[in-house]
Order: C-alpha cells, then structure tokens, then sequence
C-alpha cells in the first residue's frame, strides 16, 4: 500500500505514534510517504520505502496567521498524485482532519478518490478540539472521514460525549515495540553516572505543559526522597519547566533533579530507571508510561483518561485520584522499599507491555486501511 501519514513531527505522543507506525508499515513493505511541516523527531532514517516531504508555508506580510491548512492540503494533493498514494492517514484532528478533508474534494475534483483514516490522541479532543472556537470544524472533519480510530475506550467514550458524531469510533491502541536490547554492561556504566548505587531512579517525561501536572512530580519526589534516597530524572522540555525548577530551588532538592530538556534518548535513560511518574490532569493513553512498562519500569500515575486501561493498579504500578500527591508517594514508596517487590513490579510492568507489542497492534491499522479502500472502490 501506498499511505501518506500527516502528524506533528515534534517530542509529542501522537508524532511518536504516527512515526513509529510508518516506520513499522515501511517495514512490513508499504510505501510511506510522512507529510509534515520538519522532520519528526523519531525519524532518523529515510529508506526506500519512507519518503519524508515538507509543508512549507510562505511568508506573506498580510499574514496575520500562516495558512498551514492550506500549505499541507495542496502539499497533499501535490503528493497524492506524484506517488499515486492510495491512502492518507492523518494523525490529531486540529488541523490534519481539516486539511486531509480538503485534500480529498481537491483530488475528487480531478477523479481520484482517496480514503482519509484520521486518528484522535487525546488533546485534539479533550483539551483543544472542544474549544468552541474549533468545534464545529473538528466535528466536521471527524464526520468526514473514512475511518475514524481512538487510541483508548475512554477517548471514544470522551469524543461521542464531546462531540456530535455519527461516525463508529474504532479503539486501536498506542503500541511498543518490546525488542528492547539490555545491555546490562552499559546500562550500569550510564547510571552510575546520574546516581549513587544505593540511590533510586525516579523518572518522568513529558512535553511540561499543564496538563501534566508537573508540580505534583516534584511534590512526589520530595516525599520520596524523604524516606529513601532517590534521584528524579525530568526528561522533556515545555511551558511548566521553569516552575519546576523553582520548586525544587524552593524545596532544597535541586541537587537531586535533573533536568535533561528534549532528549533522543529516552531508552537510555528509561533503561536505568526504577519507577516512572505520570500523574497527569488526563491522558488519553499515556505513551510516555508504556514505553517504561516496555523497559520494566513500573509506573505511578493519575487514574484519569485511559491510564487505567494502560498502568493495571497493583500491578505495573499504582493508579490514585488526581492530585493525590500523598498517595502517590505511599504507593511509590511501597514499590521501591525492597529490591523483591521492585522486582516483582519491575517483571509485571514488561508482561503488561507485551500486550501492546507493536506486531499485536499493527495488523489492526492494515485491516481497517484495507476495508477504506476497498470502500472507495
Ligand atoms: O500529551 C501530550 O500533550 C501530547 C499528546 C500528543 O498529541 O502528542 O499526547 C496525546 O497523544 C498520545 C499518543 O496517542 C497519548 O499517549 C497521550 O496520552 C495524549 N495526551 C493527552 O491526552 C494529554
């Protein structure tokens, strides 16, 4: 199959998401042709099989705002013909719906009919796409699509109750690939970099917007490190990062917080961590948990959005109410107290993973790709 994907190519979830799965399909022989304004961050390589095209979107002093819908439905039709694509699969409603929609009437226009999958990842529904300002444009595109896929139960049950949407929602959910190499050798020699042997790695990484919760993490720690001694890795780069740091200044633990910034290498660093926090406001899956579930790090977070269905209480982790920074910290610290509970944690945590191993969730994508297509026909 010929498939364009459309995402945002930044440190995001739904561009990890988008890349990760083109890379996957490219693998398994597919044409993959990524549309997008820069180079998403987790595509390193091109091959014969991903092509990488950019939106560009000219300057023009009457511009108050740049037309990037614009950009990228003309970059799309541009594509569609040149790679005689077959399919575009477009990756957060805000504006990759909107644009992928008048792709399709441009080229329809000119005969060519092109099947649209558009996938919803959580704030282009919860956060921003209820925006009234957005609102009718994003029920629209969502209507117009061929097929419509949450990446969880609870942002299909968020959109049919956000939105009026006539559309059947299909649940395909976010994946990892569990091929993960250990070297036991080098992981060591990278943490006993950041931390003493008797210390504990404590981990987070997001994009430090609001919905994070950011203050809760440091809070979190502050406890832990209370009882037990523990280092935190912050790991990402965004809005709520300098309050951050202030916390800690504030706190007196700024000498046990690193703050990375954006990082490429989140392996790394997830290689060597014992415990993961996410105790975010929601979160329509929680990638950033399933790529530490994948190196056997368990996980503490809120029990909000879909985290429920991602970090099983007890199990890879704890779940506690929003906000509920004291038992989050009860919880971690129970998982951290010996090195047997960790262990058994540690191993939960990697079996729930497995479930989302990539070869699991891919052929669900190509099914769903193959039923549009043959719809159009
Ligand atoms: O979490 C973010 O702010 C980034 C956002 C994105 O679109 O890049 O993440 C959303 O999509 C991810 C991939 O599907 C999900 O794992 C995240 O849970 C979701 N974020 C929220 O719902 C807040």
């Amino acid at each position: 199959m010929k498939i364009a994907i459309v995402c945002y190519p930044t440190f995001g979830g739904s561009g990890v998401v988008a890349t990760e799965l083109g890379l996957e399909l490219a693998h398994r022989g597919h044409e993959i042709h990524f549309i997008t304004y820069r180079q998403p961050v987790r595509l390193a390589l091109l091959n014969p099989n991903v092509h990488y095209h950019e939106v560009n979107v000219p300057e023009y002093p009457l511009f108050h705002y740049q037309p990037y819908e614009l950009a990228l439905s003309s970059k799309l039709v541009d594509m569609v013909k040149l790679y005689k694509i077959e399919l575009l699969h477009v990756h957060y409603a805000i504006p990759h719906a909107y644009a992928g929609y008048m792709a399709k009437q441009m080229l329809k226009d000119e005969g060519i009919i092109i099947p649209m999958v558009t996938t919803l990842h959580g704030t282009d529904i919860t956060l921003v796409g209820n925006h009234p300002f957005y609102k009718p444009a994003v029920s629209f595109s969502i209507n117009k699509s061929d097929v419509v896929t949450s990446v969880s139960q609870s942002l299909k049950d968020d959109t049919y109750n956000l939105f009026n949407i006539k559309k059947e929602i299909h649940v395909i959910p976010n994946f990892i690939e569990l091929d993960k190499h250990r070297n036991e050798n080098l992981i060591s020699c990278q943490r006993s970099v950041m931390a003493k042997k008797e210390e504990r790695i404590v981990t987070h990484i997001s994009n430090f917007r609001r919905v994070k919760r950011i203050p809760d993490i440091i809070k979190i720690f502050y406890k832990i490190q209370q009882k037990i001694p523990a280092k935190l890795m912050m790991v990402g780069d965004g809005p709520e990062k300098a309050r951050a740091e202030q916390l800690c200044d504030e706190l007196g633990i700024q000498d046990k917080v690193i703050f990375f910034g954006n990082s490429n290498e989140i392996d790394q660093i997830l290689s060597y961590s014992d415990l993961f926090l996410l105790p975010s406001e929601t979160e329509s899956f929680g990638l950033a948990a399933l790529e530490a579930m994948a190196w056997s790090v368990p996980v503490i977070s809120s029990n909000s959005g879909g985290l429920p269905e991602v970090n099983f209480d007890g199990i890879s982790g704890y779940l506690s109410d929003v906000g509920d920074v004291d038992s989050m910290a009860e919880n971690a610290l129970k998982i951290l107290a010996n090195d047997e509970t960790l262990q058994k944690f540690r191993e939960n945590a990697l079996n729930v993973a497995k479930q989302f191993d990539i070869k699991n969730i891919l052929p669900l994508y190509e099914n769903l790709y193959n039923q549009a297509i043959n719809n159009t026909k």
